[in-house]
């Protein structure tokens, strides 16, 4: 099997999901360090636009998006298991919660200026600005608003309550006494507000989500080995994507296999990536595309939260 490649950087709370989750399965994968910012030359060369972190390479396949990053990861490595067919709609429906407004909510809380001034210790007003610059351009045309200090501190309060008032019973995870897909993403954003120096005081009153955070971290990240961007690259080159079974919904999406598509994230960093519709389901899409560098590779995307249309030929 080929090796699972992360393309990530060490601060991003959606990669700590994905180095989590890879260590709760107690995977060896590589680790390609990229940009916190724009330019991503070596992504784009993968992606063909797509610029948020993290993303999972296999070979000539790309992967974006942890949501379905998280499914490639269980359907090559079921054992042990973070969904399960008994729970899949309370996990999901918290995990979807979670990677959309818990994050949301957890960005504005840790980037109040004690947070940031902890978490950019050390940096340059150069290297804040030039930060600050790329995040106001990633949410350029599309649907997310940042969410304001107030709101951010009540859905926190609000929450972290209830988290922990659904761990003192002393179950070792949310659902139970197995990680489901929910801890992790549930977990990343409370990760991004921990490592934010004073404001992290806000879990203080919270004894057993401050436990759970505890478990979560100690999963580990896998046994990571560092791999060059040229190297990564090298690799989707000598590769040949993997087989699609070729279908697609045209009556659904107005496209179908072999039409010249674009897809772009809808919330934020909506970069446009075009290729040839390779694969279409209810869950996922895959576009097919040449890179002067990468080769031809077969990039995927979830269905949610994401817009498929025809592109001009
Ligand atoms: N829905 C996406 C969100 C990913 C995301 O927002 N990642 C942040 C980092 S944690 C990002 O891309 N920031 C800009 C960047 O890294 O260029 C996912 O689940 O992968």
């Amino acid at each position: 099997m080929s090796d699972l490649i992360l393309h990530h950087y060490p601060a991003s709370p959606f990669a700590e999901k994905i180095r989590l989750l890879l260590g709760y399965k107690q995977l060896a994968w590589r680790s390609v360090t990229i940009p916190m910012i724009m330019p991503k030359p070596d992504v784009v060369a993968l992606t063909g636009g797509y610029r948020r972190t993290p993303v999972l390479q296999i070979g000539a396949d790309v992967y974006c998006d942890t949501a379905l990053i998280a499914r490639v990861i269980e359907r090559l490595h079921p054992a042990p298991a973070v969904t399960s067919d008994l729970s899949a709609i309370a996990d999901l429906a918290l995990a979807h919660f979670a990677d959309q407004h818990l994050f949301s909510a957890a960005v504005a809380y840790a980037m109040q200026p004690a947070g940031l001034a902890a978490m950019f210790e050390g940096a340059s007003r150069d290297a804040l600005e030039a930060f600050a610059a790329d995040r106001k351009a990633m949410r350029q045309g599309g649907s997310a608003a940042r969410m304001g200090l107030a709101e951010a501190t009540v859905l926190l309060m609000g929450k972290l309550a209830r988290v922990d008032a659904q761990l003192a019973d002393k179950r070792r995870f949310l659902m139970g006494d197995h990680a489901r897909i929910c801890d992790f993403s549930v977990y990343h954003p409370l990760w991004f507000i921990q490592r934010a120096g004073p404001v992290a005081s806000i879990f203080e009153p919270y004894p057993h989500l401050r436990g759970w955070l505890g478990r979560m971290a100690a999963i580990g990240h896998g046994t990571p080995t560092p791999m060059d961007s040229a190297e990564a690259i090298a690799v989707a080159r000598a590769a040949a994507p993997a087989m699609l079974p070729g279908r697609s919904l045209r009556d659904v999406d107005g496209v179908g296999v072999g039409d010249r598509v674009q897809v772009a994230a809808t919330d934020y960093g909506v970069d446009p990536v075009v290729g040839v519709l390779a694969n279409a389901d209810a869950d996922s899409v895959a576009v097919r595309r040449t890179d002067p560098r990468a080769g031809e590779v077969v990039v995927h995307f979830p269905r949610f939260g994401y817009r498929m249309t025809a592109a001009a030929a």
